[in-house]
């Protein structure tokens, strides 16, 4: 007669040691500001990102096209890029930057600008993912004027379709041939630009174990989350962390030890990483039920 084969009864033990700081801090995923004096040498541009994360810091550029590079100037702090030659340049002449979000979600962009009284008036921002195809940022239409105040976004939100990219990018495009001052952009007004930031945050912890219970946890360290620890059903008699306080979400700095133990019938196969809510990083532990012979 066939008996049923009970489960083994794993005892997982998972010391989880969140060395964290700030549960769902905003990083700094670029940043140019464009005051490194090392960088600001011809060709001039692309001028690669002073700050953010290692895939983007000296790496990801700024760039412009149909405009003309004329010199390092006075920005809204530091220095800034300067630029010429806007004219007729509506729908055709832009600031470009490209930059890496892998990791990352809930992102959001600040820029600054500034024009001479015959430089462009109006730009808005549009996003790629292939550097073809292109849609409008929302709420990143810009006016710009003959200062650093007007011509500034803060914090504009990109579109979900950006997160977790190996690039995006992002262009700061001319939207008339109108000027600062009202009349039509010439040749010699001028556009400048400054403290562009893209910030986000790290998007849930990933933990991959095999069936020993043996593995990694994989997060960014830049920026450290919350743990929810959530049950399953499918065979599990208990999920639980082990020392108190077990109050979830665990908070960043939490040392917690979670124990996977399967019901009769069902055996443990793998922790595996998911997202159950978005932004809240869970680990889900997946059973199957044993075959009965
Ligand atoms: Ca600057």
């Amino acid at each position: 007669m066939k008996t049923k084969n009970f489960t083994k009864t794993f005892t997982l033990l998972l010391g989880l040691m969140l060395i964290a700081a700030f549960g769902f801090a905003q990083a700094t995923i670029v940043e140019w500001n464009f005051d490194d004096e090392t960088k600001q040498v011809e060709p001039h541009l692309p001028y690669s990102a002073d700050d953010g994360i290692p895939s983007n810091v000296d790496i990801a550029p700024v760039s412009l096209t149909g405009a003309s590079f004329t010199d390092w100037n006075t920005g809204a702090s530091g220095q800034s890029a300067n630029a010429n030659n806007w004219d007729d340049g509506n729908g055709t002449k832009y600031w470009q930057a490209s930059f890496s979000t892998e990791g990352y979600e809930n992102l959001a962009l600040s820029s600054k600008q500034r024009g001479s009284n015959t430089g462009p008036g109006d730009f808005k921002v549009e996003y790629s993912l292939d550097d073809l195809t292109w849609a409008d940022v929302p709420s990143a239409n810009i006016t710009v004027e003959n200062n650093f105040t007007t011509g500034v976004l803060t914090n504009v939100a990109l579109p979900a379709a950006c997160n977790d990219q190996p690039t995006v990018y992002l262009r700061w495009i001319m939207t008339s041939n109108t000027s600062v001052n009202g009349g039509t952009v010439a040749s010699a007004g001028t556009n400048r630009i400054d403290d562009i930031v893209i910030t986000g945050t790290a998007l849930p912890l990933t933990l991959t174990l095999d069936v020993e219970g043996e593995g990694t946890i994989g997060y960014n360290t830049d920026v450290n989350q919350p743990v929810n620890i959530n049950q399953t059903r499918n065979g599990i008699t208990w999920v639980n962390c082990i020392d108190p306080p077990c109050d979830y979400p665990f908070e960043p700095g939490t040392y917690v030890q979670i124990r996977a133990v399967p019901a009769p019938g069902w055996e443990f196969v793998e922790w595996v990483g998911t997202y159950t809510v978005a932004s809240i990083p869970a680990f889900r532990i997946v059973f199957d039920q044993i075959t009965v012979e």
